[in-house]
C-alpha cells in the first residue's frame, strides 16, 4: 500500500489520487459498466502530470497556449473525467454520476466536445498517441510562425498516457517513429506498463522491448519502477520536460486495478465493475471511508478553487502579454486569432482561379494543386502533406519549405509511408486550429479510416485529399483502384464526400472547403485529364456548392435524367448530345457530393431530380452501392458502375471493358426509357424519320 505520507502536502496529495481513483471506481459500479482498473493505477501519474506540469484554465479550456493532455487508453475515460471534476473544470459529480448514460458528458470513451477538457475523441486504441504526435506538431509550428523574441506566446507541452493496447497497434510505431525523426521535443509519453490487457498477462502476445524499440526511434526514454512514487515521477517528467532535442517516453510499471485486494494485477480489474464489496475492501486500504461514495473531502474540494485560481492567473498572463504583443505585432495577433476561430482573411476567395475551357483538359488532381497553391499564398496556416505520394497527388506548396527537424516553419510534410498515422496526425494538427490537410491514393484510404472516422465523429475539418481515384488510373490495377470506396466514405456520417466533375466545380468547392469549420471534407480526384467545361454552353460551375446542379438541359420537361460525378460527368454530356439529336430529352446532373446535396432541401431537390422524371441513369467509375437512392429500381432507372475490383491495363481499354463509354450511356438511357414506357415519343419518332432520311 501506499507509503506513510510524511508531510501535509503529502497527505492532501494522497487524498486527491484517492478521490480519483473512488470517484472512478465509484462511476463504474454505478454505471454497472467501465474500465475501473487503469484509473486506479495511473491516478498518482496523472496527478503529478496535472499538478506539477500542465497549464489550464479550467474556466477556458481552449485558451491556445495551454498544455495539452491525451488520454490514448481512452477506455480509461473516468481517469480523466475524475481529474477534469477535481481541477476545477466544468464537470460536475452529478455528471460523473451520469457515466455511460444516454447524453451524459460523461460518455464512455472521452468524446472531444462533450466535456470541456476533452483534447481528443480516443478509444481506438494507439489513435490518442498518434493524434498527440499532430498537436506537438502543431506547436512547434505555431511557435515558430507567431513567437518574436520577448514575446513566447505559444510554448506549451503535449502529454498522453498510453497502455499496452496503444503500444502494440502498429500506429504508435508509425507515429513515433515520425515523432522522434522530427525531434519533438515537447511531447511527453507515458506507457502504462501494467503487462495486462483484456485476454489476460502480456505475455500471451507482446515480449519485444518497448525501451530499445523507442531508443531506435530517437526518442528519450525513461523508466519509473513504481507508479506510485510520486518524486520518481515527478523527476522523469521533470527531465522528459527540459529534453530539448527528443520526445521523451516514461515507461511507468503500473498495478492495474492498484489496492483492489482480489482485482489487482488480472484482466479482471480492466474492464468491469470491481463489485460493491470489492469496493468496500478497496477503499479500507486507501484509508478511505468505506460507505461514502462519489465522496470529494473538502481538502480536494480546496484543491479544485486552487487549481480555478491558478489557471486564471497563469491565462491572465499570458493575455496581458497577447496584448502586448498585439500591440507590436498586429497582423501576426490578427492572423493568431483568425486560426483560433478558423476564420479566413477577408476576400480570400478571389484567390480562387478559373479555368478556361479546354476540351482536353486536365486531371482534377492537378487543377486542384493549382488552387491550393493559390489559396496557400494568403492563407499560410494552410499546409499539409501526403504519405511520400506528394509529387504524385500534386499536394506540394511550391513557395513553401519542408517541415523538417529544426525547420519547423515549414508547410510541406513528408508524412512518410505512414497512412494510419498520417490521418491521426492531421487530426491533431487540425484539433490545433491549423487547416492541414493530408494527401494518398485513394485506395489507402482503407489505411486511415480509423482516425478519418475520428475526424468525422469529432467534427474536425481535416482535409483529405485522395487522388487515382477509380479504374481510371489504369495499369497499377486493381490493389490501386478504388471500387467501394466512395459508397464506404459516403456512409461515414458527418463527412463531405466530393468528386468534382472539372477543374472550375473543385475550385468553386474549394470556398466551401476552406469555410466549413465542423466537418472534415474528402476530396476525390483523378489521375487522368478531365475536360474542363464550356461554362457558356453548360451551368456555371458554382452549381456544384449545392452537391448536385443541373449541368445541361433540354427545354421543358426531360424524358430521362443522367447523374453522373467526377470523370464521367464527360460521358453524360457526351450522351446528352447524343439523345439530343435523336430527339430525346435529356438532363445531365452532375453530383460531385451527395452530402451537400441532401442539405438543399426538398424544394432543390424537386427542382434537380423531380419526382415526375423517373427515368434515370447513374454513371460512377465506382461500386453502384447506394446510386438506387438516386435513379430508384431495377424497373425504373439504371446504374452504371463497377462491381469487381477492376483490371490491370491502360485507361483506354479499361473504361470500355466496365462500360464506362458515352455509347453504353446512351444505350443505358434507351434501356430505362423503354423501361418507363417513354421510348417513343411522337417527336423521338419524327426524329428517327429526319436523321433516317438524312
Ligand atoms: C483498436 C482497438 N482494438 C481493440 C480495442 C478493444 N480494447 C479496449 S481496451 C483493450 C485492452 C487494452 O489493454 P491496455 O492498453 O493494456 O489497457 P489496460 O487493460 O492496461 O487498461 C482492448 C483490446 C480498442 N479499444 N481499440
Ligand atoms: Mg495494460
Amino acid at each position: 500500500m501506499e507509503a506513510k505520507p510524511k508531510k501535509k502536502e503529502d497527505k492532501l496529495e494522497q487524498l486527491i489520487i484517492n478521490t480519483i481513483r473512488t470517484l472512478s471506481m465509484d462511476a463504474v459500479q454505478k454505471a454497472n459498466s467501465g474500465h475501473p482498473g487503469t484509473p486506479m493505477s495511473m491516478a498518482p501519474v496523472a496527478y503529478t502530470i496535472w499538478d506539477k506540469f500542465m497549464n489550464f484554465n479550467p474556466r477556458n479550456p481552449d485558451w491556445p497556449n495551454r498544455d495539452r493532455f491525451v488520454l490514448s487508453a481512452g477506455h480509461a475515460s473516468m481517469l480523466l473525467y475524475s481529474l477534469l471534476h477535481i481541477t476545477g473544470y466544468d464537470l460536475s459529480l452529478n455528471d460523473i454520476k451520469t457515466f455511460r448514460q444516454l447524453h451524459s458528458k460523461c460518455a464512455g470513451h472521452p468524446e472531444y466536445g462533450l466535456a470541456p477538457g476533452i483534447e481528443s475523441t480516443t478509444g481506438p486504441l494507439g489513435q490518442g498517441y498518434a493524434t498527440s504526435v499532430g498537436m506537438a506538431i502543431a506547436e512547434k509550428w505555431l511557435a515558430t510562425y507567431f513567437n518574436r523574441p520577448g514575446h513566447e506566446m505559444i510554448n506549451y507541452s503535449v502529454y498522453s498516457i498510453g497502455g499496452d493496447g496503444c503500444m502494440m497497434e502498429g500506429l504508435s510505431s508509425e507515429a513515433a517513429s515520425l515523432a522522434g525523426h522530427l525531434g519533438l521535443s515537447n511531447l511527453v509519453w507515458i506507457y502504462d506498463n501494467n503487462h495486462i490487457t483484456i485476454e489476460g498477462h502480456t505475455a500471451l502476445a507482446f515480449s519485444e522491448d518497448v525501451a530499445a524499440r523507442f531508443m531506435g526511434y530517437n526518442w528519450h526514454v525513461q523508466r519509473v519502477g513504481d507508479a506510485n512514487d510520486l518524486e520518481l515521477l515527478e523527476e522523469a517528467l521533470d527531465r522528459a520536460h527540459k529534453e530539448d532535442e527528443q520526445p521523451s517516453l516514461i515507461i511507468v510499471d503500473s498495478h492495474i486495478g492498484y489496492g483492489s485486494p482480489n482485482k489487482q494485477d488480472t484482466s479482471a480489474a480492466h474492464g468491469e465493475p470491481l463489485g460493491e464489496e470489492e469496493i468496500r475492501k478497496t477503499k479500507i486500504n486507501y484509508g478511505w471511508d468505506p460507505n461514502k461514495k462519489f465522496y470529494v473531502p473538502d481538502e480536494v474540494k480546496a484543491y479544485r478553487k486552487q487549481m480555478l485560481k491558478r489557471g486564471k492567473k497563469d491565462e491572465d498572463e499570458w493575455n496581458e502579454n497577447f496584448s502586448k504583443y498585439a500591440f507590436e505585432y498586429p497582423d501576426l495577433a490578427k492572423q493568431f486569432e483568425m486560426i483560433e476561430n478558423r476564420e479566413m482573411p477577408e476576400g480570400w476567395e478571389s484567390c480562387l482561379p478559373v479555368f478556361p475551357a479546354d476540351p482536353k483538359g486536365t486531371a482534377t488532381r492537378s487543377s486542384n494543386g493549382k488552387i491550393l497553391n493559390a489559396i496557400g499564398k494568403d492563407v499560410p496556416w494552410l499546409l499539409g502533406g501526403a504519405g511520400d505520394v506528394g509529387p504524385s497527388t500534386k499536394t506540394y506548396l511550391d513557395d513553401a519549405s519542408s517541415f523538417e527537424r529544426d525547420v519547423y516553419s515549414g508547410r510541406n510534410f513528408h508524412f512518410g509511408i505512414r497512412e494510419n498515422a498520417m490521418a491521426a496526425v492531421t487530426n491533431g494538427m487540425v484539433l490545433s486550429k491549423l487547416r492541414a490537410y493530408a494527401a494518398c491514393y485513394f485506395v489507402f484510404s482503407d489505411y486511415m479510416k480509423a482516425p478519418l472516422r475520428l475526424s468525422c465523429l469529432m467534427q474536425n475539418p481535416v482535409i483529405y485529399i485522395f487522388t487515382h481515384d477509380s479504374i481510371g488510373l489504369g495499369e497499377d490495377g486493381p490493389t490501386h483502384q478504388p471500387i467501394e470506396h466512395l459508397a464506404a466514405l459516403r456512409a461515414v456520417p458527418n463527412l463531405d464526400v466530393i468528386r468534382p466533375a472539372d477543374a472550375n466545380e473543385l475550385s468553386a468547392l474549394w470556398k466551401y472547403v476552406m469555410e466549413v469549420k465542423d466537418r472534415p471534407v474528402a476530396l476525390i480526384l483523378t489521375r487522368q485529364n478531365v475536360p474542363t467545361f464550356d461554362r457558356d454552353k453548360y451551368a456555371p460551375a458554382e452549381g456544384a456548392l449545392k452537391g448536385a446542379y443541373i449541368l445541361a438541359d433540354s427545354k421543358g420537361q426531360p424524358d430521362i435524367i443522367l447523374i453522373g460525378t467526377g470523370s464521367e460527368v464527360q460521358l453524360c454530356l457526351g450522351a446528352y448530345e447524343k439523345l439530343k439529336k435523336r430527339g430525346i430529352k435529356a438532363r445531365v446532373v452532375s453530383m460531385p457530393c451527395w452530402s451537400l446535396y441532401e442539405m438543399q432541401g426538398q424544394e432543390y431537390w424537386e427542382e434537380v431530380l423531380p419526382d415526375s422524371v423517373r427515368a434515370r441513369v447513374s454513371v460512377e467509375a465506382g461500386s453502384t452501392f447506394g446510386w438506387r437512392r438516386y435513379v430508384g429500381l431495377h424497373d425504373k432507372g439504371g446504374v452504371i458502375g463497377v462491381s469487381t475490383f477492376g483490371e490491370s491495363a491502360p485507361i483506354a481499354d479499361l473504361f470500355p471493358e466496365f462500360g464506362l463509354t458515352v455509347d453504353h450511356v446512351v444505350a443505358k438511357a434507351k434501356e430505362v426509357l423503354k423501361n418507363n414506357g417513354k421510348h417513343t415519343t411522337k417527336k423521338t419518332k419524327k426524329k428517327r424519320r429526319d436523321l433516317k432520311n438524312e
